[in-house]
Parts: structure tokens; C-alpha cells; sequence
């Protein structure tokens, strides 16, 4: 007899490179199968073999996630300095037509697409999803900041003739406090380079977009977000629907990680976890300033360390093969901190020690899903940014959310080891740490609540949900 069961509708997800977009891209698949019966085809363009951390994560995915990782692109053409905005948007313009076989052999078995979701510099591939009639969306992975920032950048960039860093005035996003053009996002810092032009590109096609899938929630950024579900002739309906974090499973809480298990012997809420995301580097001197600054915090750290590189993002694409970090701190460091500090070498499950009762604050480069995984755990942050859009995000929790302290650069643009210690010891221990404290706690619960059963971010999944099934 004939099957005549119908198969659940899918979804399929492009990824750009980039830990910070796959997991949160991965969570989010993850909400829509459990919750909505979807099924979800990855498909991920690359310029090389896998990274240890991609595969780990997709190796794990639950049975009704599957993916496919598209050929390679040649990058041999690119110069050694490229930025990191121009290579991820290539991936995506050198993999179309590789894109269009794999989409072409999955609709060939029958498999229905209810939407066809790409991430902030992901619009090229809205070509192959229009060709195949399948409804485009955008996943931003980071603020409701940034992306009423995108909505409005071509008018920007049509007003302002100047580098924005030298504006006289601070630059007005709408919905958003104003800003220094300095503390926009670094690509937008050089208006001649290739990776300002790839920003505005997709920034114009973001209005092409059926909808927007934003992985923040109202009591985060509240104006931001009022401001983007206002209509507005050609701005796409913005569903909010985060924060959507990575937790650690039950396995790997019960595993023999070292980070876990040194943090089960520490007292409660009093270690410093310490880490730049996946891509963050530091110069050899200002990791040298961190550690004489962490002696002599006299406080408990967790430090996860990377290779120094002058470059702020030099392992963006890959952690790997970058040598023995621990190599370059100060002679005697690890001896003299022993018991109190644990240091890592490239990589620690981040999630886990975020949500370990003996973490207490977290000395972060403010990426979004960082930030994310800071606040559903309620520790309060040291904003230390490095590029991307990280000083936007740094702005926003130091001044308007004020859930973070900010250490102080000196003119060479470094953090001395005085400093270190002053804001280590002040979110620590100090009276200022303790109202930073107390409003994460806040924004903790405020988490908790909307991604309960009848929460705003719920809800906003379940809206999102019956239009992609009514598509199909
Ligand atoms: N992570 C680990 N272990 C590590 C380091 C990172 O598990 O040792 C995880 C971390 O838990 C998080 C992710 O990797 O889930 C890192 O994401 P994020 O904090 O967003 O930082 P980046 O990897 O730097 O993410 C890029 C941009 C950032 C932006 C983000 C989303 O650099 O600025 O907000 O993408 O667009």
C-alpha cells in the first residue's frame, strides 16, 4: 500500500564560516524541530577541511538535522590581508553553484522547503533559494543594534562622506543610544576596503528577506527592538526569539573535563573565566599585562589562552596548529597561581563553566552568543572587545544595560597590569561589581521568562513556525 503520510516540512540553513554563526544556527534548528516537528538540512559552504570544533558540533546533531558540506572554495587569488567579512561573503559567492546541485538533489527527493534561512553574510545565496521558489530569511546571530544599524546603513552611507570615526557627532541608529562612528562595527572603519562594500551589499538585500530571525529578546534592548517591529515599508517582519544559547549536555557535565572538574573544587561564584570566542587573539605583551594582572587580582581565574598574534581575530577560521601557547606567559606565572588558576590551552566548553555555580564573572571579547550564554547564567562581564561588532556590544552592556566594567587602554593600546587587577578586583569584590551583579541577575530571569511556555521569544517561534508551515 502507498505511504500516504506526508513528511514533516523541512528547513534548510546556510551557515557562513564561523563558530559564532554555526552554533547559534544549530540551536535554533534544534528549537525548530523539537518544538515545531521541522526537519533541517545544513548546508555549508567552506575553503578548506572542517575545523575540530565544526565537527564535534556536527557529529552531535539529533537524527532530525542532517547536512551537507559543499566543496571547498579556492581562495589562492586573495591577499594575505584580507578581512575576515570579505572572505566569509566569498565563501558564499564562490559556493552558489555548488549550492544550487545540493539544493537541486534534495528537492529532487521530494523534500518540501518551507523556508531557506542564511545568516548576516549569507543574502548571495538567496539567488538559489528564489530560483528554487523557496522563501529566503536571515538569522542574525548578534543584536538588535547591529541590525537596525544594517536596515539603515545605505542612508548612512548615502549622508555621510567622512570616515565615521571622524564624525564630529555621534552617530544616532535608530532605536539604539547613539554612538561613536569608532564603536561601529570594524568593517565599516575603512569605507574604501572590500569588507565595508560586502557589509553595505548585504545590508541592501537584507530587505529582500521574507523575515528575520533575531537571537535577542525585549527586556535586552528594548528600544532596538520596538523600533524594528515597527512597520515600515520594505523592512521584513523581525521575529525575536533568543536568547538561543548552546548548553552543555549531560555528558560532557559529567565528563572528565578538566575545566569542570577543577571548578568542582572552588568555592561558589568566585572564579574569573577568562576567553576572547573562537576567534579572538592578543599581542604576546598584553598577554603578559593579563597575567601579572591576574597575580595580582589575588583572585580565582580560568583562563583559556590562545598563541599571542598582533592580529585581533588571527583564529577566526581555525584555532589549530598555532604551537604551545602556555609557552608565552611570564616565568613562574602558572607555579605562583597554582590552586587559585586554572589555564587553558585554545579551547574550554565555554557553556558549561558559564553555567557552573563556581563561576562568578567573565572577562569576555563581548561576542553576541557569548554575551548570550553570560546573561542566561547571570554572570556578570569584564567588556574586553576586539573586532566585528564587539565594541558595539561592549557600548551597549557598559553603558546602557550596564551589566559589564570596561578596563581602561593606555596610549599604546594596551590594559596594564594595574589596570587588570583594578577591574578584576572591582567586579570581583568591589561595591560597583556588586550592582553589576545584581542587574545580570535581573536580565537572568528576564531570559528565563521569555523562553518559557508563554514567553515573548515562544511565542515569536510559534508565529514564525505557522507561517513557514502555511508556506508549504
Ligand atoms: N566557545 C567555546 N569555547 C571556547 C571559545 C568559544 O565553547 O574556548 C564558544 C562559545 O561558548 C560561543 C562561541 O564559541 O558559543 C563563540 O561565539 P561568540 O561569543 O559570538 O564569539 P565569536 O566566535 O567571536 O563570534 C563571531 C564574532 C562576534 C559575533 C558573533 C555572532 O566574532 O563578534 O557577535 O560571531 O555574530
Amino acid at each position: 500500500m502507498e505511504n500516504t503520510t506526508t513528511p514533516p516540512p523541512h528547513v534548510a540553513i546556510l551557515p557562513t564560516p564561523g563558530m559564532g554563526h554555526l552554533i547559534p544556527l544549530v540551536e535554533f534548528a534544534k528549537k525548530i524541530i523539537q518544538k515545531h516537528n521541522f526537519m533541517v538540512s545544513f548546508i555549508i559552504p567552506s575553503d578548506g577541511p572542517l575545523s575540530s570544533a565544526q565537527k564535534l558540533l556536527l557529529e552531535k546533531l539529533p537524527p532530525r538535522i542532517d547536512y551537507v558540506v559543499l566543496p571547498p572554495v579556492c581562495f589562492d587569488d586573495l591577499a594575505e590581508d584580507v578581512k575576515i567579512e570579505t572572505r566569509i561573503s566569498l565563501t558564499v559567492t564562490r559556493s552558489l553553484s555548488s549550492l544550487r546541485d545540493a539544493v537541486q538533489s534534495l528537492v529532487s527527493k521530494n523534500i518540501r522547503f518551507a523556508a531557506f534561512v542564511v545568516d548576516l553574510f549569507g543574502t548571495d545565496a538567496f539567488d538559489v533559494a528564489i530560483e528554487f521558489k523557496i522563501s529566503p530569511y536571515i538569522f542574525i546571530p548578534t543584536t538588535a543594534m547591529c541590525l537596525s544599524l544594517f536596515l539603515n546603513l545605505s542612508k548612512l552611507d548615502e549622508s555621510v562622506s567622512c570616515e565615521f570615526r571622524d564624525m564630529s557627532e555621534k552617530v544616532q541608529i535608530p532605536g539604539c543610544m547613539p554612538i561613536h562612528g569608532s564603536d561601529l562595527l570594524a568593517p565599516l572603519q575603512d569605507r574604501k576596503n572590500d569588507a565595508y562594500k560586502w557589509v553595505l551589499h548585504h545590508s541592501k538585500r537584507y530587505r529582500m528577506a521574507e523575515g528575520i530571525i533575531l537571537n535577542s529578546f525585549k527586556e535586552l534592548e528594548p528600544s532596538a527592538i520596538q523600533y524594528l517591529q515597527e512597520q515600515e515599508t520594505g523592512k521584513p517582519p523581525v521575529y525575536c526569539v533568543g536568547p538561543l544559547i548552546q548548553m552543555g549536555s549531560k555528558s560532557e557535565n559529567n565528563d572528565e573535563s578538566v575545566c569542570l572538574k577543577w571548578l568542582n573544587e572552588q568555592p561558589s561564584g568566585s572564579v574569573l573565566f577568562i576567553s576572547f570566542g573562537s576567534g579572538g587573539t592578543l599581542s604576546h605583551e598584553q598577554i603578559i599585562e593579563i597575567a601579572l594582572g591576574l597575580d595580582m587580582s589575588e583572585q580565582r581565574f580560568l583562563w583559556v589562552i590562545r598563541c599571542p598574534n598582533d592580529t585581533a581575530n588571527a583564529t577566526y577560521f581555525s584555532i589549530e596548529n598555532s604551537g604551545d601557547p602556555l609557552a608565552y606567559l611570564p616565568q613562574g606565572f602558572l607555579d605562583r597561581t597554582k590552586g587559585r588558576g586554572l589555564v587553558v590551552p585554545l579551547w574550554a566548553p565555554q557553556a558549561q563553566i558559564l553555567g557552573h555555580g563556581s563561576t562568578g564573572g567573565f572577562l569576555s571579547h563581548c561576542g553576541w552568543n557569548s554575551t548570550l550564554e553570560t546573561i542566561v547564567n547571570g554572570v556578570p562581564i569584564i567588556a574586553w572587545p576586539l573586532y566585528a561588532e564587539q565594541r558595539m556590544n561592549a557600548v551597549m552592556l557598559t553603558e546602557d544595560v550596564k551589566v559589564a566594567l570596561r578596563p581602561k587602554f593606555n596610549e599604546n593600546g594596551l590594559v596594564t597590569r594595574l589596570e587588570i587587577a583594578k577591574v578584576v578586583k572591582g567586579l570581583m569584590e568591589g561595591e560597583e561589581g556588586k550592582g553589576i551583579r545584581s542587574r545580570m541577575r535581573d536580565l537572568k530571569d528576564a531570559a528565563a521568562k521569555v523562553l518559557s511556555d508563554d514567553g515573548s521569544s515562544t511565542k515569536s517561534l510559534a508565529e514564525l513556525s505557522s507561517k513557514w508551515k502555511s508556506n508549504i
